[in-house]
């Protein structure tokens, strides 16, 4: 059978990374079935070209995985899926939490014939095998004989063939530069961010995030050695195709335990496997100087910090207090000292935020080193104790908010604005970092730095800033570039004063993530 996995594009960027989950099933699929992936977001299709897709190519299964915000467009797609006669089994974190909606036991229309409910390495060799037996189920959960809810251990791992597997959609530099780059030589024929994880599940709970509830607060962890070895096969891939890799660490914090995260970069050291790599840490573990080394040495460049917000008793209401913000300038500093940059990530639009909390927060983000900032608005995800808390409350006023997405606005109300105000407090941190003013303002600021990680800061703003203001064509790139003339032209004057040697350190010049969670 030939099956199709299938994830949505998200309707505002151009993702910069393929999901793994599209990997990791390919690689869990039984022999004999040729398994295809399409991300939406490097590919885009609407409903006539999935449905024409699944015809031309004689598909047998469709696997269509998707977050809350793109479930609308996945549930369009399997409904045009299905309209031509074939299976689509749905899975992710959006499912899983409202199977019901996705089987149309709600009330409304059914866009799946089967849920994956949960992690899915274990069920989804049984969906495939159902399938062709003609025996498939509604629901599969991951249970044991018991009926116990059981979670993959990730030891042993699924090898996902990275030697192998066609990458070509997921290629960050456009096709017609590619020629060009390979001639340049310096290993930018391609380049990839690829998502690896090393464990999964988290402990702390966080009233918001659907993590804890999804997969569990006790943490799995792959084998030092599995996560080494698959370094080792990108970085060869890498090598290979003349171009460059990056890896984004997808474990939602990744030195939980500190101990294992250093034996783990111990290791990668040890294997020379460094790849430059991003990962999530929260700022309570980065008070460890040796584990802060050791990120440094082991290729880490970015490290994403859910800050979430600047004032405890927020913090506190939303059962993050192990945050604790008189301490961010520390750890942040500690980052910086080794050119690692730090991307905060702010929520507005909580319980204790009133007007000018962006300006607050703000003001305290300018006492900080330059980094890469981003600000989203509190959203009740289905499943979480935040979603449960405002529906008891009646506080919800677009109770499915998924079904109508709307990027960058509000489901319920806050308890001290309005959602207008929350809605337009994102918008002045975006503008106040943003702004070409604010982006010329963190390079200067950083011309103690070796020149390739100023041009890292830089770009990076750029691809970040497209996270809210609209950037997906060609004209709104060229508008932008045009609006950073300034600083470009100085790092460019600068790249001659100081010698071409200023800017070899090509490590820290890559482009970085346009998007983050
Ligand atoms: C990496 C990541 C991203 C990446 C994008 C995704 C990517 N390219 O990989 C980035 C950084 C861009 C991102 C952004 C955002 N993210 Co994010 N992200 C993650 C993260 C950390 C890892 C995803 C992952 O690969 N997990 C590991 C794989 C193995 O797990 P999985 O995807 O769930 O897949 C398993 C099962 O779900 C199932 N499965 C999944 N799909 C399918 C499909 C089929 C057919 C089947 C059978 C099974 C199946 O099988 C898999 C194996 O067991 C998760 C948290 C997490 N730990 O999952 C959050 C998470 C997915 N993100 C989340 C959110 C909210 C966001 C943002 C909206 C945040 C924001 N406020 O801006 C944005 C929106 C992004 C967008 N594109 O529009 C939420 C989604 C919750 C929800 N109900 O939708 C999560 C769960 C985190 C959270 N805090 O709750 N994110
Ligand atoms: S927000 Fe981060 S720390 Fe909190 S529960 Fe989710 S994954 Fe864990």
């Amino acid at each position: 059978m030939k099956i199709l996995l299938y994830n949505p594009d998200n309707g505002v960027t151009r993702n910069f990374m393929p999901h793994l989950w599209m990997f990791l099933l390919q690689a869990l699929t039984p022999p004999g079935h040729e398994v295809v992936l399409i991300d939406g977001n490097a590919q885009p299709m609407n409903e006539e070209s999935i449905a024409r897709y699944v015809r031309e190519q004689n598909i047998g299964l469709v696997g269509i995985g998707a977050m809350t915000r793109m479930i609308a467009k996945a549930y369009r797609m399997a409904d045009a899926v299905r309209a031509v006669g074939v299976k689509v089994v749905m899975g992710g974190p959006h499912v899983t939490e409202m199977a019901d909606e996705a089987l149309g036991r709600d009330g409304g229309s059914r866009h799946a014939d089967a849920v994956a409910l949960g992690e899915a390495d274990e069920t989804w060799p049984r969906i495939v095998e159902d399938t062709v037996g003609g025996t498939l189920k509604d629901v599969y959960a991951p249970v044991d004989d018991f009926g116990q809810e059981r979670k993959p251990s990730l030891q042993p791992y699924p090898e996902i063939p990275w030697d192998r597997i066609k990458l070509a959609q997921f290629n960050l530099l456009p096709g017609i530069v590619h020629p060009l780059l390979k001639r340049v030589g310096a290993g930018w024929g391609t380049f990839r961010i690829i998502p690896v994880e090393s464990g999964r599940g988290c402990p702390y709970g966080c009233e918001f995030c659907t993590v804890t509830g999804f997969f569990g607060d006790s943490i799995r962890f792959r084998t030092n050695e599995s996560v080494v070895n698959e370094l080792l096969l990108l970085k060869a891939r890498a090598r290979e195709e003349g171009g460059q890799i990056a890896v984004f660490f997808i474990d939602d914090n990744f030195a939980i335990n500190v101990k294992r995260t250093k034996s783990l970069l111990r290791d990668i050291i040890a294997a020379n496997a460094q790849v430059h790599w991003v990962a999530q840490i929260s700022a309570n573990l980065l008070r460890d100087e040796e584990l802060v080394d050791l990120i440094a040495a082991a290729g880490g460049k970015w490290i994403f910090i859910g800050m979430e917000s600047i004032d405890p008793a927020n913090l506190a209401d939303v059962k993050k207090g192990f945050n604790k913000p008189g301490e961010y300038a520390v750890v942040l500093d500690r980052l910086a000292r080794r050119n690692v940059l730090a991307i905060t990530s702010f929520i507005f639009g909580m319980d204790n935020d009133t007007p000018g909390v962006a300006e607050r927060t703000m003001k305290e983000i300018r006492t900080w080193p330059p980094g890469l900032p981003i600000f989203g608005l509190m959203t009740p995800l289905p499943g979480t104790p935040l979603y449960k808390k405002l529906e008891a409350a009646g506080r919800l006023t677009r109770p499915k908010h998924w079904q109508e997405f709307v990027p960058f606005a509000m489901a319920h109300t806050p308890l001290k604005m309005s959602i207008d105000e929350a809605h337009n407090e994102v918008r002045i941190g975006w503008a106040s970092s943003y702004s070409p003013e604010a982006i010329e303002k963190a390079v200067d600021s950083l011309n103690h730095k070796p020149l390739g990680y100023r041009i890292n800061i830089f770009i990076a703003r750029l691809c970040f800033r497209g996270i809210y203001f609209p950037q997906m064509g060609r004209f709104a790139w060229l508008k932008s570039i045009l609006e950073n003339r300034r600083t470009i032209f100085k790092l460019i004057r600068q790249g001659f004063g100081g010698g071409l040697h200023a800017a070899a350190p090509s490590a820290a010049t890559e482009p970085v993530t346009e998007q983050r969670h």
